[in-house]
Order: C-alpha cells, then sequence, then structure tokens
C-alpha cells in the first residue's frame, strides 16, 4: 500500500496549528533546536523483516489479518512505515525466511520506497524442511564437526544474499547452549563457535561487519555460548576489526546496567549495533520504550556521549535495528510505536547540557548531575521529533494517520484475514 502525497498533506495541515505552538514552546526551552531537528532527520532504524507479522508466543498464536505473505509484501509494509514517518529507511533480513530468487526485482522495490538493506541475520536456531543435520545440541558449537559445517556454510551463504542485495553487515544470533549441568563441555563449546565464526569472518567483503549477538537464557537454560557481553567481546576481540558485539536489549539478566556496558563497548570501539524492545522480565521483545523509557534515555545518552568523544557518525556507524514482538498489537502500530519510542530517546540524549554535566561530574556534584539528566528526560521533545518528520514529507502523526488512512483494513483488503507472516 502505498499513500498519495496528498493523503499525508491533509493530514499534516489538520494538525499544523497545535504542532507549531508545541514546536514553540520547545525551541525556547532547548538550546540546539534546530542541530537536534536535523540529526533526527537522519537517523533511521531498520526494521526486521521477521516483525511483520502477529508474533507468537509458545502457547499459540492470534494473528489479526493482512500480514505479509512474502517479501515484497514485507518490502510494502515498511515502505509504508517509512512514508508515515521517514525514519524507518532499512530493513533487516532474516535468512532462510526472506531468501528470494530474484535478487534484482527485491532491491528495485526497495529502492522505490527508498528502503536500505541493514544487517543480514542468519538462522541456525531452526532446523529448515530438508536440512541434513539438526541443530537441536547447537550449531558452531556443536561436537560434530559435520553439523559445524553446515552452520558455517550458511553463514557464508547469508553474506553471500546479503552482497547481492548491498547489506554490510551480518548479525549472528546463536542459540547454542545446554539445558543440564554437564552436557557441554564450555570450553570445547566456545573454542568450536570461535572457530566457525572465524571461518565466517575470513569470507566477510573488506567493508562488512560482522556483529556478534549475546543472549542470557532461551532457549537453552543451563548456559548460553555467547551469553553475555563479555563473551561476545571476547569473541569479536579474537575475531578481529570487522567483528563487533551487538546489544539486544532483551538480553540481558534481570537490572544489568545496560548504559555501562553500551559505555565500555564504545571506548573499546567494540560496539556494533542494537536491538531495540523492551521488557519487563527477560527477553520480552515488548514496544521500545513501553516499560522503561528512563532507561533507553540513558543508554542514548550514553550512546551520544561515546559516540562524540570518538568523532563517529550517529547515523551511519552503528547498525540500528527494532527486535521486537507483538501478540496483542497490530505489528505495524507497535513498529510506528517503537520507532517513535527510539527517536524521541535519541531527541532527549542530544538535549543533555553535556558541558554542565561534565562540570558537575568534576565537581562531585551528584544531585546535579542527576538534575541535568532529568531535565533532558523530563523535557517533552515530541515536537522535534514530529518537526523532523513534518520536514522530511513524513505525517506529523503517523499512529493517528495509520488509522486515519485505513491502513490495516486495506491490506486485508488486499491480502485476506488469514495471512501469516514467517517470522518469530
Ligand atoms: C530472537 C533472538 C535474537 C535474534 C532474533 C533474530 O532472541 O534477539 O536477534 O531472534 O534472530 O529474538
Ligand atoms: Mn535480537
Ligand atoms: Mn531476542
Amino acid at each position: 500500500m502505498k499513500l498519495e502525497k496528498y493523503q499525508i498533506e491533509s493530514h499534516n495541515s489538520e494538525l499544523l496549528a497545535r504542532h507549531q505552538n508545541r514546536l514553540a514552546f520547545v525551541k525556547s526551552e532547548v538550546a540546539d533546536a534546530e542541530g537536534i531537528i536535523k540529526k533526527l532527520a537522519d537517523f533511521q532504524i531498520a526494521i526486521p523483516s521477521w516483525a511483520l507479522g502477529t508474533g507468537g508466543t509458545r502457547f499459540g498464536r492470534f494473528s489479526s489479518g493482512g500480514e505479509p505473505r512474502n517479501i515484497e509484501e514485507k518490502i510494502e509494509d515498511i515502505g509504508l512505515l517509512h512514508q508515515l514517518n521517514a525514519s524507518s529507511g532499512a530493513v533487516s533480513l532474516h535468512i532462510p525466511w526472506d531468501t528470494v530468487a530474484d535478487t534484482s526485482g527485491i532491491k528495485t522495490l526497495a529502492a522505490q520506497y527508498g528502503l536500505k538493506f541493514d544487517a543480514m541475520n542468519s538462522n541456525t536456531f531452526q532446523d529448515q524442511p530438508g536440512q541434513a543435520l539438526s541443530y537441536k545440541f547447537g550449531s558452531l558449537q556443536h561436537v560434530d564437526k559435520a553439523v559445524r559445517k553446515q552452520a558455517v556454510d550458511h553463514n557464508i551463504e547469508v553474506i553471500r544474499q546479503g552482497i547481492e542485495l548491498g547489506s554490510k553487515s551480518l548479525t549472528v544470533w546463536l542459540s547454542d547452549g545446554s539445558c543440564f549441568p554437564g552436557q557441554l563441555n564450555f570450553r570445547k563449546a566456545f573454542q568450536n563457535t570461535l572457530d566457525g565464526l572465524k571461518e565466517i569472518y575470513a569470507a566477510l567483503p573488506a567493508d562488512w561487519k560482522i556483529f556478534v549477538e549475546y543472549k542470557a537464557f532461551e532457549p537453552n537454560f543451563y548456559s548460553t555460548t555467547v551469553g553475555d557481553w563479555g563473551q561476545s567481546f571476547l569473541y569479536a576481540s579474537k575475531l578481529g576489526p570487522k567483528a563487533y558485539t551487538l546489544v539486544d536489549l532483551g538480553h540481558h539478566l534481570p537490572n544489568a546496567n545496560i548504559e555501562q556496558i553500551v559505555a565500555l563497548l564504545l571506548l573499546e570501539e567494540k560496539l556494533g549495533g542494537f536491538h531495540f524492545n523492551d521488557s519487563k522480565y527477560g527477553d520480552d521483545d515488548l514496544t521500545a520504550g513501553s516499560i522503561k523509557p528512563y532507561q533507553l534515555f540513558l543508554i542514548f545518552n550514553e550512546l551520544v556521549e561515546g559516540m562524540d568523544a570518538r568523532g563517529m557518525d550517529h547515523a551511519q556507524d552503528l547498525g540500528w535495528m527494532i527486535d521486537a514482538s507483538h501478540n496483542v498489537k497490530d505489528p505495524l502500530e507497535d513498529l510506528l510505536q517503537s520507532v517513535e519510542a527510539i527517536m524521541l530517546a535519541y531527541a532527549q540524549a542530544l538535549s543533555v547540557d553535556r558541558k554542565a554535566l561534565q562540570e558537575a561530574q568534576a565537581a562531585n556534584d551528584v544531585a546535579r548531575s542527576q538534575e541535568i539528566l532529568q531535565q533532558a528526560f523530563r523535557t517533552d521533545l515530541r515536537a522535534l521529533v514530529a518537526e523532523a518528520r513534518l520536514r522530511s514529507g513524513a505525517a506529523l502523526a503517523p499512529l493517528e494517520a495509520f488509522r486515519q488512512f485505513k491502513a490495516r483494513e486495506e491490506l486485508v483488503r488486499h491480502r485476506g484475514s488469514k495471512t501469516v507472516a514467517t517470522g518469530l
């Protein structure tokens, strides 16, 4: 479904007067509003191809209709999001779910919607129909060399497909680990995994990166072979300069200080990218910013501080992706909400008075340091995010626009009410 320009314009004209009042207020509150708007307009968040359908749990899945039936329709959905918010200009594909016969056709379609291909994702956590060997007991860690080879070959195939599409990175998330004490020799599992990653690393083109994603638990519940940022950092360091750690916000043990992890990874030049989501308990994959918005802001605060300290380009130098699942909401509405929350946290972090914070820190002024951060978090900057969208030709209120244009009804009409997208 493609929106007409006039539709967005008429949506915006209805909201314009109110928006301008809000913007005037924010401009009176924030020092460099114009600079922030510019950075917001440049910032793009990749949408995962596996999150466009209704998510399931191991208890069930309640599909809501109009889900994309193939990669073309997934691209169309992300194109729609990008038309609405001008901040979702990339897609992250998952192979083999998104394997395409006609790569150039997909490239053309994506280009028509202004979309790029962000990180490619491999899948060695499921067995595919017709697959020779099983990943039941792991993939790169496996005791059987033949299984390890199959997993390595799959990752190399994912790189090959990514090259054709113009992607520049591979994200490897392994479900490898063990469920019971004694099941696994930890040292051997680590070594096998490292050896496999080295082979995959060797297949990377010169301008590619590999992201090693860690996760504390699930589906294995006793040990995970890339279980935390320290283990990921170890693999990434041993692999070389093209290897980085990927932080998925839902992959930590409860109460982990994620912002500190981010700061240290940036310091070591080993932070590669992000999977945004939110959680109450574990890898809940809820809408970004829906449960712990202050944490999201604190993470962005470290990102901005750490990237600026290294002179990094906020929009280009790290991989920004959503990794969420939606059991009870319209997936597209949920993704619009996530993008909005991420942009807002980024805006808040950009508005922090860095000089004042440095001075307060140097003077051990604890209360003042805290106040400076809270001031940024508590100032309503939504009008800055909306203004960045307006200037890019997108909608002032994307979620409202999605409903106003009856987008879901339109998708159901075209695709039917019983469609089920591939994904998690
Ligand atoms: C699952 C994993 C991990 C990974 C994603 C796609 O927990 O977050 O990035 O699948 O492979 O959500
Ligand atoms: Mn993830
Ligand atoms: Mn996850």
